[in-house]
């Protein structure tokens, strides 16, 4: 089922209307319209000559632990920089018309926190904190620290991004909790990510193989396209807010 100009397809209004717990998985495609670059896009510029397997990996970390900050200072800045766009203040929105809402994001920003949303699960981590490689004292004022990267303060040890990089464990509790969201919803919508990186990417299938619908908001063609139940092809920021106001008149 596909977004049309003409509006919402009736049968996703009433859905959404009649959901008492919806669950949605975020991803970066919803804080491009903030000017935070996606994941593919964070590989411009400057850092087009890296693969992203090279930055965001713990062996890229020990082999080059400069380069890899130096890519995640200039992200941290255009994330601090950046402001919630209309998608995200309209997941804060929807959160408020319905009795139980997870918000389940892969992004390392704090734009959806900013936004009003309060149930979130983040997968991936957070890209404003850094913990020690050595003892894991978390610390959020690292930036004050000379060095590059910065040492903790304790050991001495390197300090690094607090986020989950290409073979590492995502957060036991958080995994677990998206994966029961993803199984007891009524409604599952996934928003700007390219279903790609696992196990994110499984979350809206396993919403399907319990006759969940699930809902794909993204310009884009996905793996998930194909399956999904209604697809609004379209930037989150514009399809999101129109969502919410023919559904709820917020
Ligand atoms: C818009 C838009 C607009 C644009 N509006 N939309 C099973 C099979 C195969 C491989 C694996 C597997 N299980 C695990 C793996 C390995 C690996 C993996 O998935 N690899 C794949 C590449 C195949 N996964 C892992 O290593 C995970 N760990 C794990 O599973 O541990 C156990 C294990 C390890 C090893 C083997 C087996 C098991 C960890 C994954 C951690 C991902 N971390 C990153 C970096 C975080 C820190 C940072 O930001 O630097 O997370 S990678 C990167 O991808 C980041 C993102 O959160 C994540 C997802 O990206 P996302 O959000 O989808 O962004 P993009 O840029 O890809 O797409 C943007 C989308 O937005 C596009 O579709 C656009 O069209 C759209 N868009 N504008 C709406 N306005
Ligand atoms: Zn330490």
């Amino acid at each position: 089922m596909e977004w049309d100009e003409g509006g919402i397809h009736q049968g996703l209004i009433a859905k959404l209307r009649n959901s008492n717990h919806i669950t949605v998985l975020t991803g970066a495609g919803i804080s491009a319209e903030s000017g935070v670059p996606t994941f593919r896009q964070a590989q411009s510029g400057l850092w087009a000559q890296y693969d992203p397997q090279q930055l965001a990996t713990p062996q890229a970390f020990r082999r080059n632990p400069r380069l890899v900050w130096e890519w995640y200072s200039w992200r941290r800045e255009l994330v601090n920089k950046a402001k919630p766009n209309p998608g995200h203040i309209a997941l804060a929105t929807m959160e408020q018309q319905v009795s139980r809402f997870t918000l389940i994001t892969q992004n390392v920003d704090d734009l959806h926190r900013r936004a009003g949303s309060q149930n979130i699960i983040a997968l991936h981590g957070d890209i404003l904190k850094t913990r020690c490689i050595d003892c894991r004292t978390y610390t959020e004022d690292a930036l004050q620290n000379e060095n590059i990267p910065p040492r903790c303060f304790h050991c001495g040890g390197l300090l690094r991004p607090d986020v989950v990089w290409f073979g590492e464990s995502l957060p036991t509790e958080a995994l677990e909790a998206a994966f029961t969201a993803a199984r007891e919803c009524d409604l599952f919508l996934s928003i700007g990510t390219s279903t790609l990186v696992e196990p994110a990417a499984s979350l809206p299938f396993i919403a399907l193989q319990n006759d969940i619908p699930v809902v794909e908001i993204n310009p884009e063609e996905t793996p998930l396209s194909g399956s999904a139940t209604y697809q609004l092809k379209g930037a989150a920021g514009k399809v999101l807010p129109e969502l919410v106001r023919s559904v709820w008149q917020v």
